[in-house]
């Protein structure tokens, strides 16, 4: 997809702002989504580029979360429809979630480019265009949601948000699974799940688990949402940032 030699040594990060600018370049990208890849690709690097240990217990919990929810739902915002196209819809399938996306700056316009983009990977019904229901505290665009989306679930996917939206839908007692490679973002630190990595080994990971916990019992289940501990993955990732991983002693 894009003119990078692979064994150049930043080879990943190539690509990936490659295909963010491509989301720009088709309408699913915003302009404030160049700036969050800037800043993921930070702490990106400083985390090591790996799925740090607490990071893989969260992918696990998410996935537990997932496979128990009566509705669970992926959002998508502008960045992830242009990172991960496959990886949605194919989470999608593997836990009977639904696709909807909600985005930060909303417009019809780009909902329906990313709704299209999504079916152009393999997704069915995705949903966000209806936006009949409205997240309670929250200014007027960014609240828009499906009646029978997001509004409904119980479980909520919701990477790389910003952290009022994150809180609100916190606030209506939805148990949140967060993306987000900074764990001192006010989203992170207000997730059910916080998963302190890249969305491109994020989405991957919690598809295993999901895939691995497919014959899992209820109870089972029930036990690895009990055991995960949040406050333990946040400083975990937090002390990676900031000492390197040496003092990951997990
Ligand atoms: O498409 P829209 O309109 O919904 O807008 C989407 C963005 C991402 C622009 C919007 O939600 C936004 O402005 O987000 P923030 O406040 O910049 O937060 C984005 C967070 O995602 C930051 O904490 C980044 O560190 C983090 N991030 C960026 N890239 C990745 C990431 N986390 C995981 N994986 C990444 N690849």
């Amino acid at each position: 997809e894009v003119d990078v030699p692979e064994d150049h040594p930043r080879y990943q990060s190539l690509v990936t702002r490659h295909r963010i600018e491509a989301g720009v370049e088709k309408g699913i990208t915003s302009m404030q989504g160049l700036i969050a890849e800037g800043r993921g690709e930070a702490f990106d690097y400083l985390l090591g580029e790996e799925t740090i240990p607490s990071a893989d217990r969260a992918a696990r919990a998410a996935a537990a979360h997932f496979l128990l929810g009566d509705h669970p739902v992926i959002s998508v915002n502008g960045n992830v429809a242009a990172l991960v196209p496959e990886e949605v819809v194919e989470l999608a399938e593997v836990t009977g979630a639904d696709i909807e996306v909600n985005l930060f700056g909303r417009t019809e316009e780009r909902v329906r480019a990313i709704a299209d983009h999504l079916r152009e990977h393999g997704a069915g019904e995705v949903k966000g265009l209806t936006a009949d229901a409205r997240i309670p505290g929250l200014s007027h665009e960014r609240a828009k949601v499906d009646a029978d989306g997001i509004y409904d679930a119980d479980v909520v996917l919701v990477p790389l948000e910003d952290g009022d939206r994150a809180e609100a839908l916190g606030e209506m007692g939805k148990k949140e699974v967060v993306v987000d490679l900074n764990p001192l973002s006010r989203s992170a630190q207000v997730a059910t799940v916080p998963i302190i990595d890249n969305i491109l080994r994020a989405l991957p990971n919690v598809m295993r688990h999901a895939r691995d916990l497919s014959g899992a019992s209820r109870t089972e289940l029930e036990a690895i949402v009990a055991e995960f501990d949040r406050e333990a993955a946040l400083d975990a990732a937090e002390q990676r940032l900031r000492e390197g991983a040496v003092a990951d002693d997990e």
